[in-house]
């Protein structure tokens, strides 16, 4: 079992940079919201973007969906980050041979490394693949996440899959500092990953394609992960963008708030 720190208190200590840039963003702005922006039109993005901004601590895209894609997509997207104070992550979930994803990840249409500050990666490939986006990332202060666990139904992300996928985050701790997961993953006190949980909504309990939800109580308090991540739950009904995001942002805070006070009794 874990000593409990406070965002805060793991921001002063934590080792990798990029984590210690997301627990202090955390900390300062009272957020473990993370928005997942998943639409098709430029437009729609950034305005979303704009809406959740106040909100969140990282805004998550899938910037290959996007049909109008362009430049100035990426370099507004990187002015409202600077304006509201979150971080960039783009879910790509890499998963190719280490050579592969050096290319995906810095160069083609997107150049993911360019403009987003957190990506992610499958280990199905073995190390490999975290060293060739270490090559890329890490000279430009990047983080990458390890697809630990996922949300959906009948996910092959368990059991020794899991134990390893760990394994190779251990072993990497300049540039991984945590998972995609359902749960709290450290084992030992000296270990601090960062947990990001997708699979969050409060009204609904999936999605008809094998996605499941858990409410930000069950995530934060009961499983001990860190971030929530929120689709559809937020920009669902586009009348609501700025109401679901306060309503979940203040969710995810209450259940930090609770955990903190359930170790210090
Ligand atoms: O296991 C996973 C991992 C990820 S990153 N399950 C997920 O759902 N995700 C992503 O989280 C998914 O790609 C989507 O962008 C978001 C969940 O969206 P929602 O609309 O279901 O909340």
């Amino acid at each position: 079992m874990n000593t409990f720190k406070t965002y805060g208190d793991r921001a002063k200590s934590h080792s990798n940079a990029c984590a210690r840039s997301l627990l202090e963003l955390m900390e300062r702005k009272q957020t473990n919201l993370s928005v997942a922006v998943d639409v098709t039109k430029k437009a729609e993005l950034l305005s979303i973007a704009n809406a959740v901004g106040p909100y969140v601590c990282v805004l998550k895209t899938h910037i290959d969906i996007v049909d109008d894609f362009d430049q100035d997509l990426v370099e507004q997207l990187e002015q409202l980050a600077k304006t509201h104070d979150f971080m960039i992550f783009e879910d790509r979930k890499f998963a190719d041979i280490g050579n592969t994803v050096k290319h995906q990840y810095g160069n083609g249409i997107y150049k993911i490394a360019s403009w987003s500050h957190i990506t992610n990666a499958h280990t199905v490939p073995g190390e490999g693949i975290i060293q060739g986006l270490k090559d890329v990332g890490l000279p430009l202060g990047r983080g990458l996440l390890l697809l630990a666990e996922m949300s959906s139904k009948g996910a092959l992300t368990k059991g020794d899959y899991t134990t390893e996928s760990v394994a190779m985050a251990r072993r990497h701790q300049d540039f991984v500092f945590g998972f995609i997961a359902q749960q709290q993953m450290n084992q030992t006190d000296d270990e601090d990953f960062i947990v990001m949980t997708p699979g969050v909504g409060l009204d609904v309990k999936g999605d008809g394609l094998g996605q499941q939800y858990r409410t930000p109580h069950q995530v934060i308090v009961d499983s001990g992960c860190d971030v929530i991540i929120v689709g559809r739950g937020v920009y669902g009904n586009p009348d609501q963008v700025q109401q679901q995001s306060a309503r979940y942002r203040d969710a995810g805070w209450a259940a930090y708030l609770e955990r903190c006070q359930q170790h210090k009794a």
